[in-house]
């Protein structure tokens, strides 16, 4: 994945209908190659004045929004941020997937919140929650817990100090062609085809030197 200026859209690691029939293709080709696409011209639209900013990496450009010219703050936290939550979401997803948590994402799940089903319900209510459109995540907290947040637009849990481990896009455009306007038979199709390898993973990377 490229770091920096000029940001590319990278290909969905599999195909449009692979999530199907938990989401549709035509989503996934919207969401990836139309709305995501969007962000990343407009990121690179406002960056091609500011070469001073072009080294930058996303996650800079997403943590240190507040450093920039006034004039570009706004479109470089909206649109870093979306190019950001994006790839996270796509990059969480798989088909087949395993039913529930694995490796030691799992146990931490189970010491944070008593059960699998336990940690689903409360995930849900919070994606549920999100008024208007946003985000669910589970994160690493500043304590090293785990922790269900929400975030509304294109924010990040980055700028909040917090580690994502895993996320779920409520926006509209992420579901309404297929469950129009039930979120929560959206969440709930979406809990089938989550890349719980990868967010084991993303959770192993915050502490290198216990695993
Ligand atoms: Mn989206």
């Amino acid at each position: 994945m490229n770091g920096h200026y000029k940001f590319v859209n990278t290909p969905l690691p599999y195909a449009y209908e692979a999530m199907e029939p938990y989401i549709d293709k035509q989503t996934m080709y919207l969401h990836h190659d139309k709305h995501l696409q969007t962000y990343i011209d407009n990121l690179n639209r406002t960056l091609s004045s500011y070469p001073e900013y072009q080294g930058w990496t996303l996650e800079q450009l997403v943590i240190n929004a507040p450093c920039l010219p006034k004039e570009i703050q706004a479109d470089i936290k909206n649109n870093s941020g979306g190019v950001f939550n994006h790839r996270f979401y796509f990059s969480n997803l798989a088909n087949p997937a395993s039913p529930q948590p694995v490796g030691i994402l799992d146990q931490s799940i189970r010491n944070e919140f008593g059960s699998h089903a336990e940690f689903q319900r409360q995930f849900k209510a919070s994606a549920l929650s999100v008024f208007g459109s946003g985000y669910a995540w589970l994160v690493v907290n500043a304590a090293g817990r785990l922790s269900i947040i929400t975030t509304k637009n294109q924010d990040t849990p980055l700028e909040m100090g917090l580690v994502p481990v895993l996320n779920i896009d409520v926006w509209e455009h992420a579901y309404y062609l297929k469950h129009y306007n039930q979120r929560a038979g959206y969440i709930d199709d979406w809990f089938h085809i989550v890349n719980w390898d990868g967010a084991n993973q993303n959770y192993m990377r915050c502490f290198p030197t216990i695993f």
